[in-house]
């Protein structure tokens, strides 16, 4: 059988914390499918449109990687996509109460998916999107903490505000 894992996050944008567990998840299942949600409720920095195709280029060098985008309950589109296993990284103690709640509730939808969690790479333990918009947002350079791609669509996008 082949083993299909899906990544999925708001990726907004796509950083280094993200392709270390994306790539490290890669190792071990045949196929990760990293899935962006389309949340209609939140506003973002980048289109859905602007975060697959940053992840796509930040991914290319990862042969058993795809990237896709999705709506409504996440236990719906794995079973479309005949996945397994959730993929999720943990940073800190303060991930663990949501993931938690997040894994139980997916575990009553869907009594056949199991979620898989990583532990962050200590490298970049403190790393999230909300971070990286805050700093690049006053032309701090994240060259590495993000995807050179996204380094780019930082400074672009804060050039136009
Ligand atoms: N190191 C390691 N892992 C990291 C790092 C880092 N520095 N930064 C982020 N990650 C991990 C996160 O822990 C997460 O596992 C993944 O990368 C994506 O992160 P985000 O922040 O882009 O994504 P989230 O947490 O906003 O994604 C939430 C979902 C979209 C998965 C969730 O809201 C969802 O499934 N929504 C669909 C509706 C649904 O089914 N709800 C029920 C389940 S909650």
């Amino acid at each position: 059988m082949t083993s299909i894992a899906v990544c999925p996050g708001s990726f907004d944008p796509v950083t280094l914390g993200h392709i270390d567990i994306i790539s490290r998840g890669a190792a071990v299942f045949d196929k990760v499918i990293v899935a962006v949600l389309h949340n209609r409720n939140k506003q973002p920095l980048f289109s859905v449109e602007e975060r697959l195709a940053l992840l796509r280029e930040a991914t290319k060098h990862i042969e058993n990687v795809e990237v896709d985008a999705f709506n409504g309950l996440l236990i719906d589109y794995m079973k479309t996509k005949k996945a397994q296993t959730i993929i999720r990284g943990l940073r800190a103690v303060s991930d663990f109460e949501y993931e938690m709640q997040a894994a139980s509730i997916n575990k009553k939808l869907g009594p056949e998916i199991e979620t898989f969690f990583m532990m962050t790479n200590h490298h970049y333990s403190y790393l999230s999107s909300s971070i990286v918009k805050e700093v690049a947002k006053y032309d701090a350079d994240v060259s590495d903490i993000v995807p050179e791609v996204v380094a780019a669509a930082l400074k672009e996008k804060f050039s136009k505000s």
